[in-house]
């Protein structure tokens, strides 16, 4: 399966999810040869994906599947032997934050361990020299607060079981990448969003819910801490980053993010704004509630359940590094991304309401 033509070839692990989708369209759209790695599920994960497959019986397709996992290095070593990447975009990771608190050994296997299990097969098959790799950091290694805003020079302090596999990931890059000149480069990218973002992340959660509860078919909202804040931006202005980064003269280390902060209670009250609705908060902590003033109806409420046993309060990235060095800035406003992501909820939660899918 070595590369036919003189096309780059990119590997994507992840390509099943928010980052890996938008990215394997865009290295296509560039002319790519895309491999993507996607995990074996009893039912159908792909959905992200699936208008970018072409029948693999055709001469020459560009977009090529492989069943593999990151806690499995037998299949990584085999997969970039066969494959040749010149380039690998190493976004597969359990992304949960609070799912790491219930699976934390998982996540050290997949999200630390998985990372030097990639690197080690580049090692291996003396593709050092060849391959250049993305590792998907990320803004949680900051944590506590130690200055705003995050810069590639701030210390990292992690708060989950998940940012702590991550800071593996991201030391064991800049360790091989030192200690055999490999090209290793780490993304540190606050958080991105998009229409498709998984619907447990706090924004997809927020936008689903909402276009739900306009159309009657869920009556509330219920979240956790609504005065995290975070730096949020669209996931397609991400990806050009990533791709950037391993474009560079020289690997290195990047901050990806906008620069503006808020918190999810904005973004809670943009995203109804979005409906032509207004909410105003009555309570504290955990009595806290969101009416809708026009209707009077309590439309959110706080449950316990999402609260983090260590929370990250306060995310801001400073990106000045990236579009200095790479040429690289958010196109995407605030108010553009959220109003995307309205709409998109909006127009699934009708066909869903057609198709007499969505019973509360
Ligand atoms: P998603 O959760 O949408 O996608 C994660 C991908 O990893 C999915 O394709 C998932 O497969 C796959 N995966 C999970 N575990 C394994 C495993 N053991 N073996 C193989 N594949 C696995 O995440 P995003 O697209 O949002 O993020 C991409 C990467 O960037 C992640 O590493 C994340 O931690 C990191 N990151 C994300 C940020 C964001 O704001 N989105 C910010 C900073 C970093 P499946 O579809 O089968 O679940
Ligand atoms: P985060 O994203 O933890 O920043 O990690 P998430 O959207 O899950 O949480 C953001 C903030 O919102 C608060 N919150 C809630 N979160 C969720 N999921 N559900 C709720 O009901 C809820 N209520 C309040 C959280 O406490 C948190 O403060 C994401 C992931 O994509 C990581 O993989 C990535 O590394 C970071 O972004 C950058």
């Amino acid at each position: 399966m070595a590369n036919p033509s003189s096309k780059r070839v990119a590997l994507i692990t992840g390509v099943t999810g928010q980052d890996g989708a938008y990215l394997a369209e865009y290295l296509l759209g560039l002319g790519y040869t895309v491999h993507g790695v996607k995990r074996r599920s009893s039912s159908f994960n792909t959905g992200r994906i699936d208008h970018l497959y072409q029948d693999r019986h055709a001469a020459n397709v560009p977009f090529l599947l492989h069943y593999g996992d990151m806690t499995d290095a037998t299949n990584l070593i085999r997969l970039i032997q066969e494959i040749q990447p010149d380039e690998i975009y190493n976004l597969a990771a359990q992304s949960h934050v609070a799912v790491s608190f219930e699976s934390p050994e998982y996540t050290a296997n997949s999200d630390a361990i998985g990372v030097l299990r990639l690197l080690e097969a580049i090692r291996i098959l003396g593709m050092e020299k060849k391959t250049r790799f993305y590792q998907a950091s990320t803004s949680e290694l900051y944590g506590l607060v130690q200055q705003i805003p995050q810069t590639e020079k701030t210390p990292f302090y992690p708060r989950s079981p998940y940012a702590v596999a991550k800071l593996y990931g991201y030391w064991i890059t800049v360790n091989y990448r030192e200690a055999y000149g490999m090209f290793a480069s780490n993304g540190i990218l606050f958080n991105h969003e998009s229409p498709i973002r998984g619907e447990t992340f706090v924004t997809r959660k927020i936008t689903r819910s909402i276009a739900r509860i306009e159309l009657g078919v869920e009556n509330c909202l219920y979240l956790g801490n609504l005065d995290a804040k975070r730096d949020w931006g669209h996931a397609k202005d991400y990806i050009e980053g990533m791709h950037k980064i391993l474009q560079a003269s020289e690997p290195d280390d990047f901050v990806l993010a906008t620069g503006e902060t808020r918190s999810v209670r904005e973004f809670v009250e943009v995203a109804f704004s979005e409906l032509g609705r207004s909410i105003e908060w009555q309570g504290q902590g955990l009595d806290e509630i969101g009416i809708d003033k026009a209707s009077n109806k309590v439309v959110v409420r706080i449950d316990a359940n999402y609260f983090r046993p260590t929370e990250v309060e306060l995310l801001i990235g400073d990106a000045t590094k990236a579009r200095e060095k790479l040429g690289w800035t958010p196109k995407t406003t605030f108010a553009e991304l959220v109003k995307e992501m309205v709409a998109s909820d909006l127009a699934i939660a009708r066909r869903e309401a057609e198709n007499g899918k969505s019973a509360v």
